[in-house]
């Protein structure tokens, strides 16, 4: 019937005005504030913002277990170590949750691991920065933990119904791991001089890296119109930004630690904190593959999917087994 209709006089105007009837309704109830669902119309360009956001968050997840993962055999405790598996193992979960929401939107979960594994799918930046010392651990914490929370928070809102459920799990666990970072910040501050030097020299190494998890400045940021119209995004980049350094800002002074920026400033009529400028070339070599760890990080995946190549091959095998029987008994 729609064929015919393109072939008649007129047929492809009448296509044009059924799909822009079907944007509107689309987008009325995005502005009613109701969750689309994995069966629901949506645009193509919606579903694969959503692939795109989503994939990237789930590599980001998983790649992120890496710079923390290289000291659970150095944690300066058992309580630390304790603390530390299970915050790398949250971090684990959020990935597999964040690729179950994705493949909801009908892309398969090997497939999005392959464009991690080829370099073609991003992850977050600040993963591919090395974890030098324990105090590291406290700043990726606080820090990278506190960014994420922010920029996650307001995902929970999300329009598209399974990534928002999938963030309300995830946050509540991301804000524990802000805890334990700030914990191991506040323990180090108040020790010795070696200790609150390990803590500042942690925090001048991780404070740029974590204003740039954030995303380009709004001016050159291509996706963002788009995401909040379709209310994927909440808040701008530059918006998220401003309000963690607004938050983090005094807890580094509670620290005693001084954040590195030698133009940071209070604005009084705003009642904001007013950053020195932020040094774009890096973060744009990072995602070109320049960073310190790109290669190491996706090396260390390659390592651990050719590693788990067999766990997934029994599980195919057991499924396909299980499968038998039920085939056996609809012949019959
Ligand atoms: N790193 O138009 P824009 C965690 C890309 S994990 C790399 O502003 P958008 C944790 C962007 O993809 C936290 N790439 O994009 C885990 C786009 O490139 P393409 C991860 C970045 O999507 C373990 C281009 O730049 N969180 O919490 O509107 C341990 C233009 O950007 C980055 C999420 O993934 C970056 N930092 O906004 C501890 C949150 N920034 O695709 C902690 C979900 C931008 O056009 N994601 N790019 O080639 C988002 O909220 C948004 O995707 C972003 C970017 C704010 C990140």
């Amino acid at each position: 019937m729609y064929t015919q209709a393109l072939d008649s006089p007129g047929g492809a105007a009448a296509a044009d005005a059924h799909e822009r009837e079907r944007l509107e309704r689309f987008q009325e109830r995005i502005d009613r504030d109701e969750k689309i669902e994995p069966k629901d119309w949506m645009p193509e360009a919606y579903r694969q913002t959503l692939i795109r956001q989503i994939a990237q968050h789930a590599h980001s997840e998983v790649v992120g277990m890496l710079p923390e993962g290289n000291w659970i055999t150095r944690a300066p405790s058992l309580r630390r170590k304790v603390v530390l598996i299970a915050k790398v193992q949250d971090e684990g979960g959020h990935g597999m949750y964040l690729y179950s929401a994705a493949e909801t939107l009908g892309v398969s979960r090997g497939e999005l691991i392959e464009q991690l594994l080829s370099g073609r799918a991003k992850y977050s930046s600040i993963f591919n920065y090395p974890t030098l010392t324990w105090a590291d651990i406290g700043a990726i914490g606080w820090l990278v933990d506190g960014a994420a929370i922010m920029n996650q928070i307001p995902l929970c809102r999300c329009s598209y119904g399974p990534y928002a459920r999938a963030m309300v799990r995830i946050c509540k666990e991301e804000s524990f791991h802000q805890r334990q970072g700030y914990e191991i910040m506040l323990t180090l501050s108040r020790g010795s001089a070696a200790q609150r030097a390990m803590a500042q020299d942690a925090l001048d190494r991780w404070w740029w890296p974590s204003l740039m998890m954030f995303g380009p400045s709004d001016a050159h940021s291509v996706h963002t119109a788009q995401s909040m119209r379709w209310k994927i995004k909440r808040f701008s980049n530059d918006e998220l930004r401003q309000k963690f350094i607004d938050v983090t800002v005094p807890q580094a002074e509670f620290l005693g630690l001084a954040v590195p920026d030698p133009d940071l400033r209070w604005d009084e009529s705003a009642q904001h904190y007013v950053p020195g400028p932020i040094d774009w070339s890096e973060f744009h070599a990072v995602l070109k593959g320049e960073g310190p760890c790109n290669r190491e990080r996706l090396e260390a995946r390659h390592a651990a999917h050719e590693a788990g190549r067999w766990v997934r091959e029994a599980a195919a095998a057991f499924a396909e087994k299980h499968q038998e029987p039920l085939r056996a008994a609809q012949a019959g």
